[in-house]
C-alpha cells in the first residue's frame, strides 16, 4: 500500500502572535511521537528569490510594491516540488506564513486590492488546516520592541490584522482561530489538538488547490 501522505499546516498571525515558537514545538512534539514532521517558513530567505527578498525586507534594496508581491509569490512557487514531496513521502509540513501573509501584507498598502493579491497564489497547494494565532496589538507590545525591519510598525500591523479577517471569511479554508494570548503551553496543547486531527483526516484525502 501506498504510504500515507502528511498534512500541510499553517501558522499564520501578526508579528509577535507565536508563530515561530508554536511552529517549533509542534514540530518537536510531533516527530517525539514518532510522526514525521518539518519545519518550513516563508519567505524562505535561503534562496535565490529569498535573497532579494531579504534585502527588501532589511531596507538594504527598495523594490517596486507590486515586483515584491510576484517575488513572495514566487518564493512559495519554487518550493512547491519539495512541498509536494515531503507530503507525498508521509511528511507533515508545518509552515509559519504562507500566502495569507502574502496577500494580508500588500493588500495593506494603498491601492491593493486583495483580489489582485490573491492572483499569484491560486493553486498553490492548500493547506489542511490554517491555525490564526489571534493576539491584540497591545498584547503584541507587550512581548517587546518592534524590531527594524520593514513592515514592523504599529500602525501597518492594524491594517494587516484587519485583511486576515477579511481573508477568514473564506470557508474553502479551513481556519482555526488560537487565542495566542495564553500561556506557551497552551497555545501548544491548542495547537497540537488541531493538527492530530488534521494530520488523521488528511492522509486519506487528496492535496487541495488553494483558491480554486
Ligand atoms: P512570531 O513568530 O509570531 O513573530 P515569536 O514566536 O517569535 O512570534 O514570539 C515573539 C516573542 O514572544 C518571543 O520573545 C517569544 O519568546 C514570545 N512569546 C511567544 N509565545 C508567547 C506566549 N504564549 N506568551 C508570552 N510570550 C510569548
Ligand atoms: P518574518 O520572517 O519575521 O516572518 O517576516 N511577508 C511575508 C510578506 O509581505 N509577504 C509574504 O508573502 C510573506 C510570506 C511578513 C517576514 C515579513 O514578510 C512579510 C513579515
Amino acid at each position: 500500500m501506498a504510504c500515507k501522505r502528511g498534512a500541510l499546516i499553517v501558522l499564520e498571525g501578526v508579528d509577535k502572535a507565536g508563530k515561530t515558537t508554536q511552529c517549533k514545538k509542534l514540530v518537536q512534539a510531533l516527530q517525539q511521537s514518532g510522526s514525521p514532521a518539518e519545519m518550513m517558513r516563508f519567505p524562505d530567505r535561503t534562496t535565490t528569490i529569498g535573497q532579494l527578498i531579504s534585502a527588501y525586507l532589511e531596507k538594504k534594496s527598495d523594490l517596486e510594491d507590486h515586483t515584491v508581491h510576484l517575488l513572495f509569490s514566487a518564493n512559495r512557487w519554487e518550493l512547491v516540488p519539495l512541498i509536494k514531496k515531503k507530503l507525498e513521502q508521509g511528511t507533515t509540513l508545518v509552515v509559519d506564513r504562507y500566502a495569507f501573509s502574502g496577500v494580508a501584507f500588500t493588500s495593506a498598502k494603498p491601492g491593493f486590492s486583495l483580489d489582485w493579491c490573491k492572483n499569484p497564489d491560486v493553486g498553490l497547494p492548500k493547506p489542511d488546516l490554517v491555525m490564526f494565532l489571534k493576539l491584540s496589538p497591545a498584547e503584541a507590545a507587550q512581548r517587546g520592541q518592534f524590531g527594524e525591519e520593514r513592515y514592523e510598525t504599529s500602525a501597518f500591523q492594524k491594517t494587516v490584522q484587519q485583511k486576515f479577517e477579511h481573508l477568514m471569511n473564506d470557508s474553502s479554508v479551513n481556519w482555526q482561530v488560537i487565542d495566542a494570548s495564553k500561556s506557551v503551553d497552551d497555545v501548544h496543547e491548542d495547537i497540537t489538538t488541531h493538527s492530530l486531527n488534521t494530520i488523521n483526516t488528511a492522509q486519506n484525502l487528496q492535496l487541495g488547490e488553494l483558491w480554486k
